[in-house]
Order: structure tokens, then sequence, then C-alpha cells
């Protein structure tokens, strides 16, 4: 699939603000700083689609994208950020919930991770919550470029025991900035996603 069009649609926080349509979506999910808005720049081959390096935190809101005319890519408010409020991290988890639950034409969602990192206890709670909602997942780690050789195999093998993943679940690796397998990615991403 190649991406030939994208453009921002809406804000949402509420459901009554989301798209009335009912064109597919595949959300993205992560910790604010996993290199979502770069992801989603690198994939739609746009420079600022989505805004890279907001003040973390500050993006409290579900952005809606249309792709190729034909379906959404849903840009979910990041999570993990140290300075904020409880108050702030409940709204945060009712807005993604509201959206899990309700959403019909949400079809799968990718959770982005760190590769330098060990997955949080947040990134496994995101993880088992989309799947107890029933979507299909794609895991990616963000920033490889930033690893050497070795640190990709290992890497890898923490990301997928930490998040308990099997041979089944789809894992990429991936850099924003080098962009390698960028078509492969979309095709397993988005290929699915419309009936042809
Ligand atoms: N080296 C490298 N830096 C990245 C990559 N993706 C994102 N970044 C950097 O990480 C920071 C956060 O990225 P951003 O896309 O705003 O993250 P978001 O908060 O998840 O939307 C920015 O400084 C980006 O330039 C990547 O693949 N490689
Ligand atoms: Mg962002």
């Amino acid at each position: 699939m190649i991406i030939k069009t994208s453009e921002f649609i809406t804000s949402a926080v509420k459901r009554n603000q989301y798209p009335v349509d009912v064109r597919p979506e595949v959300a993205f999910v992560g910790r604010s700083n996993v290199g979502k808005s770069s992801i989603i720049n690198a994939l739609t081959n746009r420079k600022k689609l989505a805004k890279v390096s907001q003040t973390p935190g500050k993006t409290r809101l579900i952005n809606f994208f249309l792709i190729n005319d034909e379906m959404y890519l849903v840009d979910l408010p990041g999570y993990g950020y140290a300075k904020v409020s409880k108050k702030e991290k409940e709204s945060w988890g009712k807005t993604i919930e509201t959206y899990l639950i309700e959403r019909e034409q949400l079809k799968k969602v990718v959770l982005l991770v760190d590769s330098r990192h060990k997955p949080t206890a947040d990134d496994i709670l995101m993880h088992e919550w989309i799947k107890h909602f029933g979507y299909k997942v794609i895991v990616i780690a963000t920033k490889s470029d930033k690893l050497s050789n070795n640190e990709i195999g290992k890497s890898k093998k923490l990301i997928k025991e930490t998040l308990k993943l099997g041979p089944e679940d789809e894992f990429y690796l991936f850099s924003s900035v080098k962009k390698n397998g960028k078509e492969e990615l979309i095709d397993n991403i988005f290929g699915d996603l419309v009936e042809e």
C-alpha cells in the first residue's frame, strides 16, 4: 500500500467530538516522548502532520488523520509523563478507555515502546488493556537507530519477554530517522484495513 494523502481532520477528548464516519481506524499509543509523532510523520512522509516534541504530556487530545481518503490513523494521548497530577492521569485513562470501548471502527492498535529501554509498567498495562478489549496489537520498538547491532538483538529479546509476546504477535523495530522497512510496516499496519 502507498500512502498518497494524509490529512488532519480533528482533535477530540469526548466521544461526541469524534468524526462521524464509518471508515476503519488504526490507533497509535505509547509513552509520551516515545516517538509517536515522529513515526506518524515518517509513515505518512510528512514533516509536520503530527507535532514533534511538544512539551511532554501536554497532548491530551485524540487526533484523527485521514489516510488516502480510506481510513484513519488515530493518535492517542501519550502516557507515563511523570509531572502530571493524579487527576490528569485519571482523565487520560477515561479518554483512552472511552475510545477503546466505544469505537466500533477501530480495527487494531499500534503500541510503541522505546527500543532502548525495558518496557515500563505502564507499557505492560497498556498492552494488556488493548488485548483485553479484543484488539489486534502491533508492537513497534522506536528509535532503533540509537542501538548497535548487538544491542538490537538484546532489545528485541527484552521487549518480547517483558510484554510476553508470542511468535504470532507482530513486532517491529523502527527508526523514524532511517526509515528502513517503512513500506513493509505500512503494508502490515494499513494494508488489510480496506478490502479490495
Ligand atoms: N534518533 C531518533 N530520535 C527519535 C526517533 N523518533 C523520535 N525521536 C526523537 O524523540 C523525541 C520525541 O519524539 P516525538 O515524536 O515528539 O514523541 P511523542 O511524544 O511520542 O510524540 C524527539 O526529540 C524526536 O526527534 C527516532 O526514530 N530516532
Ligand atoms: Mg507526540
